[in-house]
């Protein structure tokens, strides 16, 4: 999948028959393309994660995933390889 054909302007789509949404969290500690490497392959890894996308920049990852994947789950899995969850971006 690729994160150019989700629009971020709405909230759900139905892709592959199932309902996907896209959100942004922002993610504290994250330096260089190692941070954002870690961060990306561990939220591709969850179940229902479509694809992470880090903006190092903006300290944020964009999520396209369906609607199975709590905030929580993203939370502990961001915590786990070693940064900092901030919250959802609004
Ligand atoms: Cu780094």
């Amino acid at each position: 999948m690729d994160m150019q054909n989700i629009n971020c302007t709405q909230t759900r789509y139905i892709i592959y028959g199932g309902y996907v949404m896209k959100k942004t969290f922002l993610v504290n500690g994250m330096s260089c393309g190692h941070c954002k490497s870690m961060v990306e392959n561990g939220l591709n890894a969850v179940n229902g994660v479509e694809i992470a996308e880090v903006n190092l920049e903006e300290k944020s990852v964009t999520i396209a995933m369906d609607d199975s994947v709590s905030t929580d789950i993203i939370k502990q899995t961001i915590e786990s390889v070693g940064f900092d969850f901030m919250g959802e971006k609004k």
